[in-house]
């Protein structure tokens, strides 16, 4: 007798019709045969999948491109399939599931010929979390199985835990013939089913991490009253030995990666990483907010990572413990046979293959590296991992940060007068795109919450669960919002940010424990300059001044944005969101 997940396994085996069926283990050893396969035998658009870096300078490390057409999520192609269009919301894509299902699996039908379909059981969360989840996913690419290790708890204890129960997440992934008309992420709220077809690449491809952690499980949370957030979370540690457990959700490619990983610039204070880009947040028993990161690696953005903005993590993609660490679409080193990429230590090398695979020429003003390569890495690898990482319960949280990244407007950090607006500080927060997506940069969207891209069902009745979360808690966190993004006259970054962000997370964790000053504006309470950790900066004062600034007159344009976006989800759009409108708007 077959268990159910086998039973589903064999259903789409018969549909996708490869050669062979493997089930993963998640070991070493099998790790080094996959990789093995992949620089020797299989092959993307026939290219090896793997190429094998310099292993005495980057330990385990291997090298991976994706099709040109194929380099990051593709929001638009992206849809969730709520049986009611309005579920959904305006802020997804939505087909209806019986037509999306019969026309993925005309795409499905036959798409492993030729190849092996790897099965991988993984939990997200730790297995013995009572907030973890068990989950399956099939593929064909090796490289996808291989990330698929090192971003989730791979193995045995997922088909334990998931037994003869129908109850486990699936999804469905085959690479097709990456044809850009025949690619779609489908998402089946209702099944746990994740269906994604045509694309290799991150966020499309690992389907437990925005796929799965977020748009379906946001869609879970809402039905059984916990959030799934796009949030890093950290511990601050200040002089006296004491730890601040905080979130914070900042839109793709705006610096949350750094933040977790954040060396202080402050003596005496140090930042614990528990996780760099998902958070799931409960109530727990006693009242409080509880965050665990249902990852277990790190998918991070290559260009700009150096000794100088991140060294906990050039030590982490050195470190020679968990095996292996992958970076896909970065350049090539073609004497010294390491990854490059823009913005890395040290002079830019003589000799470069770019991420296409071609050599690289400076006159042609193309980059090297994408600006969107990426390096997949265990968070065990982190020489700042706190200790409380495999903490089945997770960690209390004192603070909620939004953030966003905007040239223009956005102070360096507000706090929010309160749960309710600070909900309403998260659903008017905008931000400026990046190349974590496949559309025009530096456009100014509404992403409330970070999550406008990964909220899988309607926007209007994710604000509505917010303020009722708020409501369930003894004691809410506070909510602040942070932009390290502002601009001088000359379009400089004013704020030095990354290590020197800790002098913001130590106003936060001290206005938390009610040790800061702070004045108040109509968009909430800011430090005056005296409040805030400055000493040692050489910033101009002016400049100063401009991070702290609340220009009325911007700021009314602004809410005629913010009135624009939040009235597009008509009635389920809490009316507190709009009392808080209206407040900010008087006062305005
Ligand atoms: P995703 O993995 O797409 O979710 O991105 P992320 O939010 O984790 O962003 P990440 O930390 O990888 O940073 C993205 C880019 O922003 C990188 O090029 C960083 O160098 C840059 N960045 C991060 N923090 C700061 C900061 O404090 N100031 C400035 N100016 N840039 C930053
Ligand atoms: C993001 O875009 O927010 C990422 C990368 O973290 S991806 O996995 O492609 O979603
Ligand atoms: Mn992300």
């Amino acid at each position: 007798m077959s268990t159910p997940l086998e039973k589903w396994v064999n259903e789409q085996a018969k549909l996708t019709k490869p050669d062979k069926v493997y089930w993963c283990d998640g070991s070493d050893e099998e790790a080094r045969r996959l990789i093995e396969i992949g620089i020797k035998e299989e092959k993307i658009s026939g290219n090896p999948v793997f190429h094998e870096l310099n292993q005495k300078i980057w330990p385990n490390a291997y090298y991976h491109r994706s099709h040109p057409t194929d380099v990051a999520r593709t929001e638009h192609l992206t849809y969730v399939c709520h049986p009611d269009k309005d579920v959904a919301g305006p802020n997804n894509n939505w087909m209806e599931p019986s037509k999306a299902k019969n026309m993925m699996t005309k795409l499905s039908d036959g798409c492993m010929k030729g190849k092996t379909m790897y099965v991988l059981p993984y939990t997200m969360g730790h297995p013995d979390s009572p907030y973890a989840k068990a989950c399956i996913q099939i593929t064909d690419v090796s490289y996808v199985a291989i990330s698929m290790r090192i971003m989730t708890r791979m193995g045995k204890k997922a088909i334990e835990r998931i037994g003869n129960s129908t109850d486990f997440v699936k999804g469905f992934h085959s690479i097709g013939d990456l044809d850009p008309n025949k690619r779609f992420i489908m998402h089946f709220p209702d099944e746990h089913l994740v269906w994604s077809i045509g694309s290799g690449y991150g966020g499309n491809a690992l389907l437990g991490k925005k796929c799965f952690s977020l748009r379906i499980a946001s869609w879970l949370g809402y039905q059984e009253g916990w959030l799934a957030e796009h949030m890093v979370i950290l511990g601050i540690q200040d002089p006296k030995g004491n730890v601040t457990y905080v979130t914070a959700a900042m839109p793709s490619a705006c610096g949350k990666t750094n933040l977790a990983m954040l060396e202080s610039t402050l003596p005496g204070y140090k930042v614990w990483t528990i996780g760099d880009d998902i958070a799931w947040l409960n109530v727990g028993p006693d009242g409080r907010l509880y965050a665990i990161n249902p990852e277990a690696g790190l998918f991070g953005v290559a260009p700009g990572t150096s000794m100088k903005t991140n060294p906990n993590m050039m030590r982490t993609l050195k470190a020679d413990k968990f095996y292996p660490t992958l970076f896909t679409n970065t350049a090539l080193n073609t004497d010294t046979n390491e990854p490059w990429w823009d913005g890395i230590d040290g002079p830019v090398p003589e000799n470069l293959t770019d991420w296409q695979g071609n050599p690289w020429d400076v006159s042609k003003n193309s980059k090297a590296s994408h600006p969107n390569a990426r390096f997949t890495v265990s968070v065990y690898n982190a020489p700042a991992l706190s200790k409380e990482f495999d903490n089945p319960r997770g960690v209390p949280i004192s603070a909620i940060i939004l953030g966003g990244k905007r040239t223009h407007l956005i102070p360096l950090v507000t706090e929010a007068f309160d749960w309710q607006n600070g909900v309403f500080l998260g659903a008017r927060t905008g931000s400026e795109t990046t190349a974590a997506a496949t559309h025009k940069e530096g456009v100014l969207r509404r992403d409330p919450m970070a999550m406008l891209p990964f909220c899988g069902y309607n926007m209007g009745d994710y604000f509505k669960h917010w303020l009722s979360i708020g409501k369930k808690l003894k004691n809410p966190p506070k909510i602040y919002s942070v932009n390290w993004f502002r601009t001088d006259d000359n379009g400089k970054f004013i704020w030095p940010g990354f290590g020197d962000n800790i002098r913001v997370l130590k106003w936060i964790i001290d206005r938390s424990a009610g040790n800061a000053g702070a004045k108040e504006t109509p968009i909430g309470m800011v430090p005056d300059i005296k409040d805030m950790a400055l000493e040692g900066l050489d910033i101009p004062k002016k400049n100063i001044e401009k991070l702290f600034e609340i220009n009325h007159c911007e700021w009314k344009k602004e809410l005629q944005d913010i009135e624009k976006f939040i009235t597009q989800f008509g009635k389920h759009t809490p009316p507190e969101i709009w009392q808080e409108y209206d407040k900010l708007s008087k006062k305005l």
